[in-house]
């Protein structure tokens, strides 16, 4: 049997199914999020809801929520263990990169990240892969569901927004499945998406960043001040990766109760994931691959003082600049 058969043949017999969607879902995440939701109706499953972890606030996912009218639940207000199954998408292990406890197991599995030893009643975990939306494309294709205008116009954003738009190692699958929902999706909601505009607490942090931008050789560190806007970092971290003769950019920030780190680099020798672990690993959680990654801190102690965010700011910044430099074996 083929694996869409087999999802199909997993879906027939589900009352009730939760889609959890990892925590800050992406692009990816959630066109695929609404792609097994129509597998699924398709197929005759009564109840679906989809759930997520942490926030939305990059505000192209923001409008991509809007536009595409994608009923979402926080997992909080989310009773999942009542469905009959539960499917993870884009992501694969219980308790990773999810606010859902480690001890709910998933039944249904889609994902493109390497790493998973979960044992589910379907698993799709193809690390060839660059998108999960790719894999959605094949099932949707194969089981002959119905390619809404909406549908495809959210696979073609997420298979953009995932590896096209910067060539960010997309293989050929993706182009073949880009191919195959373009004709379907609405181009002009795509450049909506696009265009969307920036809120003002995200220029504000990109603004911060490049004003305290402190370089390095070809190695960059900036502030984004205090921001209650959690994706400000890698967007102020990707902006500043456009000047000249930088490759490799962290920028930290503090978010809530937390340092929060976003990092990038196109510098073929680095591998910016294991940079952060060197550099920060003890400090708290950071993680990532070899060209994007990111961290968080708990302010704990520090937090104290955080009314005074400009000393703090201070205090931690050329301690974590310091570390990063050196992670990178760079002297003064
Ligand atoms: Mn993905």
């Amino acid at each position: 049997m083929s694996r869409a058969a087999d999802l199909a043949s997993v879906l027939e017999t589900t009352e009730s199914l939760a889609i959890v969607c990892h925590d800050n879902p992406d692009p990816d995440c959630l066109a695929s999020a609404i792609a097994l939701e129509a597998i699924a109706l398709a197929r005759e499953v009564d109840d679906v809801t989809i759930a997520y972890g942490g926030e939305i606030s990059h505000q192209q996912n923001r409008a991509f929520v809007n536009m595409l009218d994608i009923g979402l639940r926080p997992i909080d207000d989310t009773d999942v263990e009542a469905h009959e199954r539960i499917g993870f998408v884009d992501h694969s292990q219980p308790g990773g990169n999810t606010e859902l406890p480690a001890r709910i197991e998933p039944d249904i599995v889609v994902d493109h990240h390497p790493g998973s030893s979960v044992e589910a009643r379907f698993e799709d975990v193809r690390t060839k892969y660059g998108a999960t939306a790719t894999i959605f494309v094949e099932y949707l294709q194969e089981l002959e569901v119905e390619l809404t205008a909406r549908l495809a116009s959210a696979l073609l954003f997420a298979l953009h927004r995932e590896r096209l738009d910067f060539v960010r190692e997309p293989t050929r699958r993706e182009y073949e499945a880009a191919l195959t929902v373009y004709p379907d999706a609405e181009l002009d909601v795509l450049e909506q998406l696009y265009g969307s505009a920036f809120s003002p607490g995200t220029l504000d942090a990109i603004g911060k960043a490049i004003a305290s931008r402190e370089r390095r050789g070809s190695s960059l560190v900036a502030s984004a001040g205090k921001t209650a806007e959690t994706d400000a970092l890698p967007q102020a971290a990707d902006y500043l990766l456009n000047l000249e003769g930088v490759d490799t950019v962290l920028v930290y920030g503090i978010v809530g109760e937390a340092i929060r780190l976003s990092a990038r680099s196109i510098d073929p020798r680095v591998h910016i994931g294991e940079t952060l672990a060197s550099g920060f690993g003890e400090l708290g959680t950071v993680g990532g691959h070899h060209d994007m990654a990111g961290g968080r801190i708990e302010l704990g102690l520090f937090a104290d003082d955080a009314d005074d965010v400009d000393e703090l700011l201070e205090f931690v910044g050329s301690r974590l600049s310091r570390r990063f430099f050196d992670a990178l074996n760079l002297d003064e």
